[in-house]
């Protein structure tokens, strides 16, 4: 059977995040992309003065009810960005509806980078992410996110020990059994994730090549390259690994191309990349 997977998260027409690297980089996997947008914007918020931003809060649960009337459950639902904390009800109903035993929840508590929030998200949506953080099987914060998640102030640089404990303490505050942790380096050379089981309490590690620049998007880019491979039967390890590969593949190709960054990574150009780390033959 063909998988389904319920992407919950904005549509930034331009810039290559939410949605728009969502479907794409999911679809690859073979997997079926059903989106519920949370908002249009006629560009992410990063970097871009005067876009426009439409809140679709009232659309979303009238959405929800006409699949419900259909009987739609869903294999994977993973979240992501918000248009309003007023959401995160909405979607909690969403996870109990359409979630069955089977279904994997990964909430991508997206709010924040580089220690600051962005720029249409308040700490008003921060309890909210917490609550939705606690019904995921997994979640996959950056650095920011798991700090602010802890109430901590984020760091510039966090050693290994410190990594492992923002692990654990995460864990324990929100009851995660995986957490896949982005933006974690391991010297100035290398950037990548960390993905810890918390019924084993082991840590692995996956890196890459850290290339200069600012790339928007690529936590978004991250996380559906880490549902694609879940979603072929990949363990949450390999997965990240995966992700992390196919993450600096983009960013590679997008520095070498000297493309505006704002722009996001060229996502499309490195799929067979992506097909050839999920073993999918073409
Ligand atoms: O990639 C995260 C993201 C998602 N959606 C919107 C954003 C951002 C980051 O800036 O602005 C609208």
């Amino acid at each position: 059977m063909q998988k389904k997977v319920l992407a919950i998260h904005d549509i930034s027409c331009l810039g290559r995040c939410s949605l728009t690297a969502a479907i794409p980089i999911i679809s690859v996997s073979g997997a079926e992309v059903i989106p519920l947008p949370t908002a249009v914007l006629s560009s992410h918020t990063g970097g871009f003065t005067d876009f426009t931003f439409r809140d679709l809060t009232e659309d979303m649960r009238p959405i929800a009810d006409h699949w419900k009337k259909l009987g739609f459950t869903f294999d994977v639902i993973y979240t992501g960005y918000l248009g309003s904390p007023e959401q995160v009800g909405i979607v909690k109903d969403i996870l109990r509806d359409f979630a069955t035993p089977e279904t994997t929840i990964v909430v991508d508590p997206v709010m924040a980078d580089a220690g600051q929030y962005y720029s249409l998200i308040t700490p008003d949506f921060l309890e909210g992410m917490r609550e939705l953080c606690r019904m995921a099987d997994i979640i996959t914060p950056n650095l920011t996110e798991a700090a602010f998640l802890l109430g901590e102030e984020y760091k510039e640089h966090y050693t290994q020990k410190e990594t492992e404990a923002l692990l654990r303490s995460l864990a324990q505050r929100l009851g995660s059994k995986e957490i896949v942790l982005s933006g974690v380096s391991a010297s100035e050379k290398t950037i990548g994730a960390a993905a810890y089981d918390a019924i084993s309490d082991e840590i692995s590690y996956a890196f890459a090549e850290k290339i200069d620049g600012f790339y928007h998007g690529t936590g978004d880019t991250f996380a559906s390259a880490l549902i694609a491979a879940l979603t072929k039967g990949f363990s949450v390890e390999d997965a990240t690994k995966v992700a992390v590969e196919y993450t600096l593949a983009c960013i590679r190709r997008t520095y070498a191309d000297q493309t505006d960054t704002r722009y996001g990574v060229d996502i499309e150009n490195e799929i067979p990349t992506l097909l050839r780390l999920l073993r999918i033959p073409f």
